[in-house]
């Protein structure tokens, strides 16, 4: 049977992290058999991250390789689209994994009310004597990593306007269908709805959560993906 090495949960979602739910919502969409196994620390795995898939002796990191690999089992993620829906798909889950994601990991991370909710979801296994020192110097590396990536560097009203941005184009291609791609889940929702329903989620209020909630059509979209492709607990 497949194994899924994935962080455990948090806020009413199956993992902590937006690509461990897109590597659980591909494995269910693909019908294999699979099984989690939940890590706190991915240091010994390679690339340093989760999720990670074994497949007998084989591990394969990361989340689109991941999707490779179940297509190369056999799994369709697309299944009738066209060429051109294939590669928007690409597009929409690149924009989606390049953009809302750091926004997502920014207010996790930054805005001072949800970092407390946060760093007590992610690292209450730390022994309470070390955990204080090893969160502050994770959040610092985070505050380096989210300035040199760029998210950090803008003002909140100029993240909420590009995150509008994106957000547009994802309810475009929804427009009045179930899932990004018609009527049937793919691998673009498998991808994109575990950000949102993050930022949907996250512990205290903020610009892009309220701006989220308040999309017209976005959260019903997350429900639904939510309902078809979360695995049951
Ligand atoms: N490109 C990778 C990204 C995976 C990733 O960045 N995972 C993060 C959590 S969201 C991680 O494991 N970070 C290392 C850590 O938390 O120590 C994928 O698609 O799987």
């Amino acid at each position: 049977m497949l194994t899924l090495i994935t962080f455990p949960g948090s806020f009413g979602a199956p993992s902590h992290s937006p690509y461990c739910v897109k590597a659980m919502c591909l494995l269910q969409l693909s019908g294999f058999e699979w099984q989690p196994k939940y890590l706190n620390d991915p240091r010994p795995m390679p690339l340093s991250r989760l999720p990670v898939l074994r497949d007998s002796e084989t591990l394969i990191p990361d989340s689109a390789q991941i999707q490779a690999h179940l297509e190369g089992k056999g799994a369709d993620f697309y299944r009738g689209l066209s060429d051109q829906d294939k590669a928007r798909a690409h597009a929409l889950v690149q924009m989606t994994e390049m953009g809302l994601y750091n926004i997502l990991v920014h207010d996790r991370w930054l805005v001072d009310e949800c970092w407390t909710h946060t760093r007590e979801a992610f690292f209450h296994v730390i022994p309470f004597i070390v955990r204080g020192q090893l969160t502050r110097k994770l959040r610092k590396n985070i505050r380096n990593k989210m300035i040199a990536q760029g998210t950090a560097q803008f003002t909140e009203s100029e993240r909420l306007e590009q995150m509008a941005r994106d957000l547009n184009a994802l309810a475009m291609q929804l427009g009045d269908q179930d899932f990004l791609f018609g009527e049937v889940p793919t691998a673009a929702d498998a991808a994109i709805a575990p950000v949102l329903d993050m930022i949907l989620n996250l512990p205290a209020k903020t610009g892009a959560r309220d701006l989220l909630r308040g999309w017209d059509g976005l959260p019903a979209y997350v429900g639904r993906v939510r309902d078809q492709l979360y695995p049951t607990p």
